[in-house]
């Protein structure tokens, strides 16, 4: 007779509290704050310094909806051009995506089109939230060009911050709502 693993055991009998899990993917230009965003989220903490992503990073956390618990797994995406070709291995199977610029820059705004091909190409039509972050800088691109931008390609837009944490719970709020809603639709 062999003796259980009472770890195992105990653990197996642990129902998870989720109910539904979907891989998301947040993507844009390199240093427009994507991990900053999902740090602060996931942790409640910024740092100022850069750390560039190398490839691809994963974060998990549970939403809670009204009709169910949704655990997000959440890709943070390398935004600099020579992890191109390893971020694009990473769309398959997602069910929603963050798309972020800087507004205190100009050619982050100009890449958005970029950006929007590369999820259509190789996570189809899932949705999609266009976040304008770093909100407590400066502004270069203002709400409304953000806005008629995200209206134009039917995307769900807010303004941000992972410095200040300006919205930066609504964010994720808004990404699994819609997700849930997409997943309700397709499976
Ligand atoms: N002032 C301000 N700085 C920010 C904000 N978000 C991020 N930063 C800073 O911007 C720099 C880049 O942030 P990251 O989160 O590493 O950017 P990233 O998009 O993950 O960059 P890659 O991993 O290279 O694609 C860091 O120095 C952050 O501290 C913000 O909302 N406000
Ligand atoms: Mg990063």
């Amino acid at each position: 007779m062999t003796v259980p693993d009472t770890t195992t055991a105990r653990l197996s009998k642990e129902p998870p509290v989720y109910t539904h899990a979907a891989k998301v993917i947040v993507v844009g230009e390199a240093t427009v704050g994507k991990t900053s965003l999902i740090v602060r989220f996931v942790k409640g903490i910024f740092k100022p310094s850069y750390i560039l992503t190398i490839g691809v990073n994963f974060y998990v956390q549970d939403i809670y909806l009204p009709n169910r618990v949704l655990r997000l797994q959440i890709w943070d995406t390398a935004g600099q051009e020579r992890f191109g070709p390893i971020r694009r291995r990473y769309y398959f199977g997602t069910k929603g995506a963050v798309l972020v610029y800087d507004k205190s820059s100009e050619e982050t705004f100009q890449r958005l089109e970029y950006w929007l091909k590369e999820i259509s190409q190789h996570a189809g039509d899932i949705p999609v939230i266009l976040v304008g972050n770093k909100a407590d800088l400066k502004e270069i691109i203002s709400f409304e060009r953000g806005k008629q931008f995200a209206m134009a390609h039917r995307l769900t837009f807010l303004e941000a911050s992972a410095k200040t944490g300006h919205q930066t719970v609504r964010l994720f709020n808004l990404l699994a709502f819609q997700v849930s809603n997409y997943l309700s639709r397709h499976y």
